[in-house]
């Protein structure tokens, strides 16, 4: 009995300095957190960073959330949430430091190596060979973006992976990337963007798709300088959202308010909170009001241009930190002694690790610096080169740029002296070298690096059928994902009808509802789910129903998916296939084809511009091989001309950036791709006639462009070139005269003035006539290359 009752008295005393222990040690991670932002304005206020912005004011309720962050969570955030990275052991001080001064060391700065603004978090995904880590075991940060909300779309598509992993069977043996869809994705955002677009339609999806998504807003009542009167119905976002409150017998989410300076209330509610979004996959949102920012929003200005002498002295007693140390010293959990130790511990581990990350980040400089003047000392008899030496040697915090430009001023004055050559080598391994580290990672660079995949030509059988195009793509589709558990297709009219073009007409019904399946019409959240799905290691084909309505899509794709793998250095690839239909057809909305504002907004991703379904499926086999984002544009005006069917549907590849000829000539070389291929070879039956040949190349990709200069090759034979497409004047067509005459050096080889043949630069006028007037057509393209014939 006595020993019993012991053992509780102990059981209690452990649990109690249990309890003890993780509150300090929060309100230590909080000090630390704090002396960070401190520190870093100052940082950024002598010169040392650029720019900075920092989490002061939110320390509390981060502690409070990070508590319930597990293995195997994600977080799709923004950035101020540097007491979350810390809490979770997923940032040291030290490494906030580096990435402040944009120390290019991935070591030092995990998050990008130097590639973000300061605050802009990640954790690695993949390994150097692009394979998908055990991110069922990790906490996981998906890379950080500087758009507010932009993080929203993705976040859904994180905490919807969950589910696909709870509800697909075929799923079940990826242990590594999931544990039954437990995961639940935290997902922060600031009052004030809310008011975004991405905002509610995620807020909207998240409700009608009952995913484990937890929403924290830090309401601090400011977006920069304009408050949340100007910002939220109401000025609550929880007030607003209430329409949207799940009950018992509908979906919807669940809506908590927090005050961001009680710790212990803040605990208290999300503890069993988040557990509910666990268990049972539906979405919260945790509204957490009276949040301050001490310093205001970030190092380019002050707060007292736009707070009150009332609001300033409010955030002075209601600071995060101030209350937790009255909590803890009210409930004795430690004496005013003891916290300020804590409190001079944190300032001097702060200095010290702010210390460590400056002398990492300007050693390697430093090295750099001597070891150039000591190669311009070859030439110090040079009295200009003497005093570049000299000034580089003066500069106190000298940077890779520095170095750069004495050495380019330095070779300038020596000109062809043989005395600089080593000079001269030193210079030019330096670009190499730099770009090696400012300019990779754009794409995948290893094996799976799309332009990798071998290509492997289709096979056909003798008897080999001939069908419509669109039977082409629901034969393959049918086979993919009898072969590859991965992929999982979705978007406007998928998943019930199989597309407004049939490309999945009855597979829903084969492979289920969770693999193939109709979306809202929410073209950005879309893309968000495919964002995440693709990040969590599965192999989204999303759907854009139209072309023209990419624009809706855009931003989450140029913004998130095109910087993933460049923003982490290689740490995380987004393989996402984007699938849409376009070119001409009919009308203002359903002819488009803005290739030009597409291949620029899109570097980063691959574009396939396919002329028919077989050579779409070619495309899409070698994508799946690959970790490389890419959008696949089918030509809507394909998916009822005949095609003969391959025999090796899933195996065959197109690969990237190959042209292909697609019709020999010696007169004039025609540059084209898409639908307008089609007008083109119409047209070219007509010059034949005339006795003048032309030879078609077919680009198949614009992104990449004819990497190995195929059509060069063929303006050599020809001197007289065209490019053809229906885009807006100076659009792709322009893109592709510049890639031949600049980069491939095509000028040499003209004969007569290079030609584009574009559509006009309106929206195509409907209907048929408005199509032959909109658009080029034979007739023009006949008449342009007679034209050329004769100069
Ligand atoms: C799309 C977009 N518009 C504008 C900005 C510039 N900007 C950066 S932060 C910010 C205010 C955000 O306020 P809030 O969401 O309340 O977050 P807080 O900084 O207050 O935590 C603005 C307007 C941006 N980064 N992205
Ligand atoms: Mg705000």
């Amino acid at each position: 009995m006595d020993t019993n009752n012991n053992d509780a008295a102990l059981q209690e005393k452990l649990s109690f300095d249990n309890f003890r222990n993780a509150v300090l040690k929060d309100y230590q991670v909080a000090c630390e957190s704090r002396e960070t932002s401190l520190l870093g304005r100052r940082e950024v206020l002598t010169g040392k960073a650029k720019f900075g912005i920092f989490g002061d004011g939110k320390e509390i309720a981060q502690v409070a959330a990070a508590k319930f962050f597990k293995p195997g969570d994600f977080r799709s955030g923004y950035y101020r949430d540097q007491t979350f990275m810390f809490a979770n052991g997923l940032a040291t001080v030290e490494q906030f430091f580096s990435q402040l001064y944009a120390d290019p060391n991935v070591e030092h700065d995990p998050f990008s190596a130097g590639r973000q603004m300061n605050a802009h978090f990640a954790t690695k995904f993949v390994n150097e060979d692009g394979d998908w880590l055990n991110l069922a075991q990790l906490k996981n940060i998906s890379s950080d973006i500087a758009p507010t909300a932009g993080q929203m779309p993705r976040a859904l598509g994180l905490a919807y992976a969950s589910k696909a992993f709870r509800k697909i069977k075929e799923l079940g043996s990826f242990t590594n990337l999931s544990n039954n869809g437990n995961e639940v994705c935290f997902c922060t955002i600031g009052d004030a963007s809310t008011s975004e677009g991405h905002f509610w339609e995620t807020i909207n999806a998240a409700g009608v798709l009952q995913v484990p998504l937890a929403v924290f807003v830090w309401d601090d009542g400011y977006g920069i300088s304009v408050p949340k009167k100007y910002q939220t119905t109401k000025a609550s976002i929880s007030d607003a959202l209430k329409g949207f409150q799940k009950k018992e017998d509908t979906n919807g989410i669940d809506i908590y308010k927090l005050k961001g300076w009680d710790y212990a209330g803040m605990c208290e509610i999300l503890e069993p909170a988040i557990q509910k979004i666990r268990d049972t996959h539906t979405p919260a949102i945790f509204h957490v009001e009276e949040i301050t920012q001490p310093q205001g929003h970030s190092t380019s200005g002050s707060h007292e241009r736009y707070k009150t002498p009332e609001r300033l002295e409010w955030e002075k007693e209601w600071d995060g930190l101030k209350q937790m140390r009255e909590w803890v010293i009210a409930n004795a959990l430690a004496d005013e002694e003891e916290l300020i130790k804590i409190e001079t511990d944190a300032t001097q581990f702060v200095k010290e690790s702010k210390q460590r990350a400056w002398s990492k980040y300007i050693e390697p400089v430093k090295t750099l610096v001597a070891e150039t003047i000591e190669k311009l000392s070859a030439l110090q008899s040079n009295a200009g080169v003497k005093k570049l030496a000299d000034d580089l040697a003066a500069l106190r915090e000298p940077m890779r740029r520095d170095v750069m430009k004495a050495l380019a001023a330095a070779l300038d004055i020596v000109r062809n002296d043989i005395a600089a050559n080593e000079l001269r080598e030193y210079y030019s391994k330096l670009k190499i070298t730099n770009a090696a580290v400012y300019n990779s990672y754009l794409y995948n660079e290893g094996p799976k690096s799309a332009l990798k995949v071998a290509p492997n030509m289709p096979v056909y059988a003798d008897d080999a059928a001939t069908v419509n195009g669109y039977e082409v793509l629901n034969k393959y589709f049918d086979e993919l994902f009898t072969t590859n558990n991965r992929v999982v297709a979705f978007g406007e009219d998928l998943g019930h009808i199989g597309d407004v073009n049939q490309g999945f007409s009855g597979l829903q019904e084969k492979f289920g509802i969770d693999r193939i399946f109709d979306t809202g019409i929410r073209e950005i959240t879309i893309m968000g789910q495919g964002i995440g799905l693709a990040l969590r290691g599965l192999r989204p084909i999303a759907e854009i129903q139209y072309l023209d309505y990419l624009l809706y899509g855009l931003q989450p794709l140029s913004d998130d998916v095109c910087t993933t793998h460049f923003r982490t250095a290689g740490q995380q690839s987004c393989p996402l296939i984007v699938r849409t239909r376009g070119h001409r057809l009919e009308g203002i909305w359903h002819s488009g084809s803005p290739m030009g504002m597409i291949i620029n907004a899109l570097r980063g991703m691959y574009v396939c511009v396919p002329r028919n379904m077989v050579q779409a499926v070619g495309m899409y086999n070698t994508l799946l091989q690959a970790n490389d984002p890419a959008l696949v544009i089918e030509c809507l005006n394909g998916y009822r001309l005949k095609e003969k069917l391959p025999a090796n549907l899933t195996d065959y590849t197109v690969p990237l950036g190959i042209p292909e000829i697609v019709k020999e000539g010696t007169d004039v070389t025609i540059v084209t791709y898409g639908s307008t291929l089609r007008i083109v070879l119409e047209a070219t039956e007509t010059l034949d006639k005339m006795g003048i040949s032309s030879e078609v190349v077919d680009v198949q990709t614009l992104l990449p462009f004819d990497i190995n200069h195929s059509i060069v090759a063929s303006l050599k034979k020809t001197n007289r070139i065209v490019f053809v497409d229906e885009d807006v004047p100076g659009g792709a067509a322009a893109y592709m005269f510049n890639k031949v005459m600049e980069e491939q050096g095509g000028y040499k080889y003209l004969d007569v003035s290079p030609r584009t043949i574009t559509g006009k630069a309106h929206r195509p006028s409907y209907g048929s006539d408005g199509d032959y007037f909109s658009k080029p057509n034979t007739e023009d393209i006949v008449a342009v290359i007679k034209e050329m014939l004769s100069e």
